[in-house]
């Protein structure tokens, strides 16, 4: 699935919404494009969990 994730603008936000993933699904594949401020990933988790996830780690999703 994919998220456009507007707050993230460094390696820390790369590395906050990373380890927010993890947390939620150890085996999620994620890569976040600092550039375009998108976040892709594999997961089992569905996508409303994640996006709930994220927006309470403080990158509100679009
Ligand atoms: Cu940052």
């Amino acid at each position: 699935m994919e998220f456009n994730v507007p707050a993230i603008s460094c390696g820390h936000c790369v590395k906050a919404i990373t380890e927010t993933v993890k947390s939620l699904d150890p085996g999620a594949q994620i890569s976040v494009d600092i550039a375009t401020k998108k976040v892709t990933l594999e997961t089992s988790k569905d996508r409303q969990t994640v996006a709930a996830a994220l927006t309470e780690a403080g990158y509100p999703t679009h």
